[in-house]
């Protein structure tokens, strides 16, 4: 009987619903009318541009849950090898656009909308930014999200679902000030929670030794707090393909699993309030980019997220085997730095103590699972966690690594012998006052393999911060330069240059194959082709002019070279050095007569970027790019030939209407300091030349490009440490000393505020660590090479189609299809059934 009502229940359903959401304008209005009535609950007859954003979402979200369910019932089925990529952070920007462009429904959505009098490029608008992550390496994991399900590979992503994201910068006084990002203020169409896919995550307590019905001697970890880890799914579509991977991003709720104990004291109330504070666990985005603070709420969040995220791998996992050593065929992890490191400790507790696997198999499933990626040498960025915190906060995790730590350091004996300073040099504890579990460290012993982010960087750590881990496994370290992907940012963010260069190369399939952009080489010269390109340029110059204007209220001239450099404000990607030159600039022209200053360059130089909270130097520099403004902006003698603007609030969304107009972007760290960078990458395919030293993926980008097509300038990585040395003896070029002197002096104001920056500038001294004053005479030589060839149209045209011509290197789908074949060893899986009108 069981089986025919099964069957008549699937008649049932079949009848109710057979087919995929319609393509066409009708059913697509109806969608949107529907949710605006039922889902929204405002009348179909009257709703603003906000009510019509959230419809329109919801409409498209339903598009998504059927091609995510398609996936995953396939996936299901095939049971291949999936990779989870773990990252603390995913910085996704906005939905909307992506999703329809990538489900290929834009032009069926724009006219739907524009019938029912509502305009897609202003509903888009709407939409808050996702910013779950500080900057590049967040950033990097959308990407790849991007890449993956594109390629069809059987992926997820797996991270924290923090209800404030990166914080908003506003401008007072041209000070920082940050705001909360409330972003899920208005609900979040693009996610689906999964309100029963939920983890028990334990903290604090004590471990308690037992013998299991086998004899064996078993541990268990007797926790002190309890958290309930709740899915929230977003689904991620590919482009060209009926592929919808998932996002799973965890959220703290009140463990369900009342402690009795504490209700029964009679303060139930109190009891209730306790239990909301597990809430605070993914409330909010730490907003250090590199720079380690070790407070406890973080290391909390990092284990909340790799807890939920491994419980929940084992139970797929277990839904198809029994064998756990198996796992390692199944699954593969990458770890996006070192912020999920201790998932390697609760993997470990987790088989032995959860599962009774024995210490000798548990270590060979997970030495075989993780990967490692690093991402920076900066040794102020190397997390350490001090064994007083841990041994308190994961009391089972804490023995683990002890004992992951004295196997490790057995093994390593019998490599080096009695060679005491390197073994404690490379100890997983670092003895001192605190001590301190090196989380890097434990990822490369626990990671089969170990990655940098640009051929130099990959090189570097092999040298400098894991040169002794090198020495003994060579073979753990390989590089995946980072890539982005051009969908989001050429294609959709620059659509004029996106037709432009489909119509020169006959097709749109350097969409998916980005390699393609080759072809744009030998029209590099063709006078025609450069005009329509530098039109194009010209609008999105437009755009930028507009936003420019909306956010600072200056009218800036498009004929103008636009100059921008925008990044997270750190002193090793040196902005200072940019503002220095700036200085340099305003005097020489002030000094001009009217005959000489109808030669000069119109500049207009952008500054954006958020410091971060505590860091104070960066925080002057803001203001400094402000006050510099201020004057010279204001400078009548100076008009239109430079103009210098701080744009507050940099975010995803910003950099999709600022990177397609840029002229000129600088990519200037100190060598051996920056990765890899990544939109140096999308500048340069948005056709925007680069002024930039030969560090991180410059590098590679000026042999793709060719050196003569880019500005490059400074010292080089391997001079760096003797020059740091010495920089007492430097004497630095006359110019930089003045420009510093004027800055000391009040020029631009405000001489207590800009007093330690010029004193973190001064070499003799011992300051001057990022050698601002050696790279000085060189960077101001570039900046001339720069206002040359910009004098030269049809010379800056030909490298700005050089610049896109070169960068089919740098997409993210060559990046995973690296990690996949050399790290990960995972094959597509494409689903067979597609919805019409998608190949
Ligand atoms: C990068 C970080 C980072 N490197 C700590 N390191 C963080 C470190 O919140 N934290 O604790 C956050 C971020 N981010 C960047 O990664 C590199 O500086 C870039 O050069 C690189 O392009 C990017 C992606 O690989």
């Amino acid at each position: 009987g069981e089986d025919k009502d099964e069957a008549a229940r699937m008649e049932l359903i079949h009848r109710l619903k057979d087919l995929y959401l319609r393509n066409d304008v009708v059913a697509v209005q109806e969608s949107i009318i529907n949710h605006v009535e039922y889902t929204i609950g405002r009348s179909r007859y009257k709703f603003e541009s906000f009510e019509a954003y959230h419809a329109v979402a919801h409409s498209v979200r339903d598009r998504l849950i059927e091609s995510w369910n398609d996936t995953e019932q396939h996936f299901q089925k095939v049971n291949p090898k999936r990779v989870y990529y773990l990252s603390m952070e995913f910085l996704m920007g906005r939905s909307l656009l992506n999703s329809l462009y990538n489900l290929d429904v834009k032009n069926l959505y724009g006219e739907a909308l524009r019938q029912l009098g509502y305009d897609l490029e202003t509903l888009k608008e709407e939409e808050r930014d996702a910013a779950l992550g500080n900057g590049g390496l967040g950033r990097l994991a959308a990407c790849f999200l991007d890449s993956m399900a594109t390629l069809n590979y059987p992926a997820w992503g797996y991270g924290m679902r923090y209800q404030y994201g990166m914080f908003r910068q506003t401008l007072e006084n041209g000070f920082q000030h940050e705001q909360p990002d409330y972003w899920l203020n208005f609900s979040n169409p693009w996610e689906i929670e999964r309100v029963s896919t939920k983890y028990d995550i334990k903290f604090y307590g004590h471990v308690e030794q037992y013998t299991d019905s086998q004899g064996r001697g078993r541990f268990t970890w007797v926790p002190g707090e309890r958290v309930e880890a709740v899915a929230y799914d977003n689904p991620i579509p590919g482009y060209g393909t009926g592929n919808t991977i998932n996002l799973r991003l965890w959220a703290g709720k009140p463990s369900a699993e009342f402690d009795l104990q504490s209700f029964n004291t009679g303060d139930y109330v109190a009891a209730i309030l306790a239990k909301q504070r597990a809430e605070t666990i993914s409330s909010v985005l730490y907003p250090d980019d590199r720079t380690y603070q070790g407070k406890e709420l973080r290391l909390k969040q990092q284990h909340f997220m790799v807890s939920a995220t491994l419980q929940d791998i084992v139970r797929r996992f277990k839904e198809h085997e029994t064998d756990l050593e198996k796992l390692p065929e199944k699954v593969t992890l990458q770890l996006n730095d070192t912020h999920p490191t201790i998932g390697v400790a609760e993997l470990m507790r987790i088989l032995m103590d959860d599962e009774g696997l024995g210490w000798t198999k548990s270590w060979a499933i997970v030495t075989s699972v993780f990967a490692f990626t690093n991402h920076t040498v900066l040794p102020e960025a190397l997390e350490k966690w001090p064994v007083s915190l841990m041994e308190r906060l994961l009391p089972r995790h804490m023995q683990i690594i002890y004992q992951i730590n004295f196997l490790y350091l057995e093994d390593l004996k019998k490599r080096v012998g009695d060679d005491w300073s390197r073994i404690s040099r490379m100890s997983i504890i670092e003895e001192g006052d605190p001590k301190q579990v090196r989380m890097a460290y434990l990822a490369l012993v626990a990671s089969h393999t170990v990655n940098g982010v640009a051929a130099i960087h990959s090189d570097l750590i092999k040298t400098t911060i894991f040169k002794d881990f090198h020495g003994i496994w060579p073979e753990k370290f390989q590089n995946k330069t980072n890539g982005v992907t051009q969908r989001r940012w050429l294609a959709f963010c620059n659509p004029g240059l996106r037709a432009l260069i489909s119509e020169v190369v006959g097709s749109e399939a350097w969409i998916t194959d980005l390699t393609q952009l080759k072809q744009l080489e030998k029209h590099a010269d063709d006078a025609g082709l450069q005009e329509r390109w530098m039109a194009v340029k010209h609008d999105n110059k437009k755009r930028l002019a507009a936003l420019v204007k909306k956010l600072t209220g200056a009218t800036v001239s498009t004929d103008a070279l636009f100059d921008i450099q925008v990044k997270r404000i750190h002193e090793y990607k040196r902005q200072l050095l940019n503002m220095l030159s700036v200085i340099h600039r305003y005097e020489r022209i002030k000094k001009m007569s009217p005959e000489e200053r109808q030669h000069v360059v119109p500049r207009v130089v952008i500054v954006g970027g958020k410091a971060a909270p505590g860091y104070d130097m960066a925080k002057r520099i803001i203001k400094l790019v402000s006050a510099i403004g201020d004057v010279v902006n204001g400078d009548p003698d100076v008009g239109d030939l430079l103009k210098v603007f701080f744009l507050p609030d940099y975010n995803v969304s910003l950099a999709e209407t600022i990177i397609p107009a840029s002229d000129l972007s600088q990519h200037i760290s100190t060598a051996g300091t920056e990765a890899s960078g990544t939109s140096n990458m999308k500048f340069a395919m948005n056709g925007g030349l680069i002024i930039g030293t030969l560090d991180g993926a410059n590098v590679e980008i000026a042999e793709e490009i060719g050196h003569d097509n880019m500005f490059i300038f400074g010292v080089e990585a391997h001079e760096v440490p003797h020059l740091r040395e010495q920089r007492r003896e430097y004497r630095p070029d006359p110019r930089f000393n003045k420009v510093v002197e004027l800055l000391r002096q009040g020029r631009f104001g405000w001489t207590d505020i800009f007093a330690p920056i010029c004193e973190a500038i001064d070499g003799q001294y011992g300051g001057d660590y990022y050698l601002l004053a050696n790279d000085f005479a060189s960077y101001l030589d570039a900046q001339d090479r720069v206002d040359a060839a910009f004098k030269d149209k049809q010379r800056w045209a030909r490298m700005s189609i050089l610049s896109t011509a070169g960068s089919g290197k740098f997409s993210s789908d060559r990046t995973i299809a690296d990690y996949a074949r050399d790290i990960w060893r995972i094959e597509p899986v494409k689903i067979p059934v597609h919805r019409p009108g998608v190949n």
